[in-house]
């Protein structure tokens, strides 16, 4: 893969704004939806924050069900039973087993979302919580604000290890 500045840089900003400004993004909604609850460390910190912006592979895989990276976790999402709603507030489903199909509880689950194409983040800062249902979770404040390829990563933090993987989902533009 090819990388044009390997720190984020005031041009490499510059640049991500254009792209973005280019392809219709809203990419100020990210620095708005965030300002208020997040502390400089925070935002700083942010896994939402733009990345230089990368082309769509010829073949993608947008399965929702997946090992993950290192093996350690099947992990299953999905979006609420009406559809993903672009500019909607959404809550998904997260469900966490081990290698072998057990329910895993009590992971700590990190979701950072990005278009890979424009170099732009997710809107909002999703949040995971558990339900009453073992391996079970919540995903919230799901919000994609325009249609086209989004990548969604995980890190996953279980009692027994930790992990993460990566999901696509192309959303009608
Ligand atoms: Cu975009």
């Amino acid at each position: 893969m090819k990388k044009v500045w390997h720190t984020p840089s005031k041009a490499w900003f510059a640049a991500a704004a254009v792209a973005a400004a280019l392809s219709g993004c809203t990419p100020h909604d990210n620095a708005v939806a965030s300002s208020s609850a997040r502390t400089s460390q925070d935002a700083s910190e942010s896994s939402n924050a733009p990345t230089a912006a990368r082309e769509r592979p010829a073949k993608l895989d947008t399965s929702l069900k997946r090992r993950t990276v290192g093996g350690k976790f099947i992990v299953e999402i999905a979006p609420p039973a009406s559809g993903t709603s672009v500019g909607r507030i959404q809550s998904w489903t997260l469900t966490l087993q081990t290698a072998t199909g057990e329910p895993v509880e009590g992971a700590n689950i990190d979701v950072s979302g990005e278009m890979p194409e424009h170099g732009h983040g997710l809107p909002t800062d999703p949040q995971v919580k558990p339900t009453i249902h073992a391996g079970r979770y919540t995903l919230d404040s799901m919000k994609f604000n325009m249609g086209g390829w989004w990548e969604l990563h995980l890190k996953i933090r279980g009692p027994r290890g930790a992990d993460r993987i990566t999901f696509n989902t192309v959303l009608a533009e």
